[in-house]
């Protein structure tokens, strides 16, 4: 059995996107889920990479920190979470690595938060610029989705993959932040608050409790 070692599911964008392809192929996993900013963290998450981040998915002895690197790894074993074409499987792949490298202004500003509502919010250029990107890149999918992609599925590609769990984050951003959206985005984001499995992370990092000032952003709801 594998474990999937996590932060907070209130706050922890990164820890979603592993967790959410493992929930969705249906693999069964052991969580063990760290507090972070406690002063233990570091010390705990030490047990399990060096790089003293979460996610890591421990496999046997294996250690996998990056959850780019742990979709991968699943993608090996499960191909069709990346599409079958390869023009589609390089774009899809080009999304989610612009995703896993950039948007800094967006995550500093907008930090997930599963507990906030429609907050109201300022943003600077540079995060309204990321935005406009993502948006960009949805419109994009939904412009050059092939009949085959169509009949396969909803999801950005047709089917349901790793692109679709990169973006999960981001959605849960934008539920919780009053932003002027597309009809495109809007529908996309619609999309994802229906999958059932972002809908369970969602209620149990509502449930937690910690409050972490620094990851709380927006005014009322
Ligand atoms: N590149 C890493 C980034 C992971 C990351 O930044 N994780 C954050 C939590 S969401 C973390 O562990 N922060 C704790 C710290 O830096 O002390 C990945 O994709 O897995």
């Amino acid at each position: 059995m594998p474990t999937l070692v996590i932060g907070n599911k209130n706050y922890s964008s990164w820890s979603l996107r592993p967790w959410l392809v493992l929930k969705h192929l249906g693999i069964g996993f052991d969580e063990i889920q760290l507090e972070l900013d406690t002063p233990t963290f570091k010390q705990q998450i030490g047990l399990y990479s060096e790089a003293g981040r979460v996610p890591v998915l421990v496999v046997d002895k294996l250690k996998i920190w990056d959850s780019l690197a742990i979709c991968e790894y699943l993608a090996e074993v499960h191909p069709h979470l990346w599409p079958d074409d390869r023009n589609a499987r390089a774009l899809a792949r080009a999304i989610t690595c612009e995703l896993h490298s950039g948007f800094s202004a967006l995550r500093n500003e907008l930090p997930m938060n599963c507990r906030a509502q429609q907050r109201q919010i300022e943003i600077s250029a540079e995060a309204r610029s990321d935005l406009e990107r993502i948006e960009q890149l949805w419109q994009q999918c939904s412009n050059t989705r092939t009949p085959e992609q169509n009949s396969a599925g909803p999801w950005l590609f047709g089917r349901f993959g790793i692109v679709d769990a990169f973006f999960a984050p981001i959605v849960i951003r934008l539920l919780g932040y009053r932003l002027s959206l597309s009809a495109n985005s809007i529908a996309y984001v619609e999309l994802q608050r229906s999958n059932p499995l972002l809908q369970a992370w969602i209620r149990a990092g509502q449930a937690e409790t910690t409050v972490l000032p620094h990851e709380e952003a927006g005014g009322v709801e």
